[in-house]
């Protein structure tokens, strides 16, 4: 099989994002991790939820999965328990996955599932034009809380830490060679890896522009300990601290996969091989 190479990720799609978007970076710092990762285009499978950050399956080429919005992590799960020595990727919005697929973000923490899940966080359900989110601050005035938004903004990272997560961190989209580093360390470790990408959407969170996040982001210090679990949570009450980095490292937990007896010697494609025939499903939508 082919080695991953810019070459090969390249999609015929042309990006349809607006201009100026946080995803443009997203997408090029993920696609740089892949290929200093030095893998086969067969060893990785990307899975997308729904979103304008779902929208990067049409514009990276590998195997990938788009899948229903909030439901992305259940098909990842799904993806590694069937091969484990395939690298899993989720992508989401902040609405997918920790809105309407946190349920899944827990199960899939609580299990340390392989998987390497990227959060375009960018405060907002944009694809549907901007309405407020489970991250957007308190007082948000938007199309869905005109008169404010009430509610607290989610601790999604410490709900994912508190949960079993081994690998938790957090980057920003304006900082590419730090996510690139970031997201190989997430993509290398041998467990859930959740990286929360502060990611500027210029036509519906204008507060949080640019020129906001330069203000408002800065690297954790050089003495913060990663294996902290209890430094990590008090790092994460301030929710308008958002610190960059590896937050929450624990690397004396084992993956799920790695916990099942029977998946120890051959995966379960190895162990149950059949021969699918995908052309009369795909013939549907051509
Ligand atoms: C099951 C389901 N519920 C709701 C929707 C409508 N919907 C589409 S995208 C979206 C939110 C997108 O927000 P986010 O996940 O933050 O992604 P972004 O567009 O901001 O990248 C919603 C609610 C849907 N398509 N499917
Ligand atoms: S609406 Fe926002 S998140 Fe969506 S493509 Fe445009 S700038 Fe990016
Ligand atoms: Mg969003």
């Amino acid at each position: 099989m082919n080695d991953i190479t810019l070459a090969n990720l390249l999609s015929p799609v042309q990006p349809t994002w607006c201009p100026g978007c946080g995803n443009f970076s997203i997408l090029t710092a993920l696609k740089q991790a892949l290929v200093e990762l030095n893998l086969k285009m067969d060893e990785v499978v990307i899975v997308f939820g729904i979103g304008c950050s779902g929208n990067t399956a049409d514009f990276i080429k590998c195997y990938g999965f788009h899948a229903l919005h909030g439901r992305g992590l259940a098909n990842a799960v799904g993806i590694k328990l069937a091969n484990h020595r395939q690298k899993v990727i989720m992508i989401g919005g902040d609405g997918d996955l920790y809105g309407e697929g946190l349920n899944h973000l827990v199960a899939a923490c609580r299990g340390n599932h392989d998987i390497t899940t990227l959060v375009f966080n960018n405060h907002r359900y944009s694809l549907t034009t901007g309405q407020t989110s489970p991250t957007s601050a308190k007082g948000t005035v938007a199309k869905s809380t005109p008169q404010g938004l009430i509610e607290d903004p989610i601790g999604a990272l410490s709900i994912a830490i508190s949960n079993g997560a081994g690998f938790v961190a957090r980057a920003y989209a304006g900082k590419l060679k730090q996510m690139v580093e970031l997201i190989k360390a997430g993509i290398q470790y041998d467990g859930f890896s959740l990286i929360d990408v502060q990611q500027p959407c210029p036509t519906f969170n204008k507060e949080q522009d640019y020129a906001w996040y330069q203000q408002n982001v800065f690297d954790l210090p050089a003495e913060y300990d990663p294996s902290n679990q209890g430094q990590a949570l008090v790092e994460l009450l301030d929710k308008n601290k958002l610190s960059l980095g590896v937050l929450y490292r624990n690397d004396q937990r084992l993956a799920y996969h790695q916990e099942v007896a029977t998946l120890r010697e051959k995966t379960l494609i190895e162990q149950f091989p059949q021969t699918v025939d995908l052309n009369k499903a795909i013939k549907e939508f051509v």
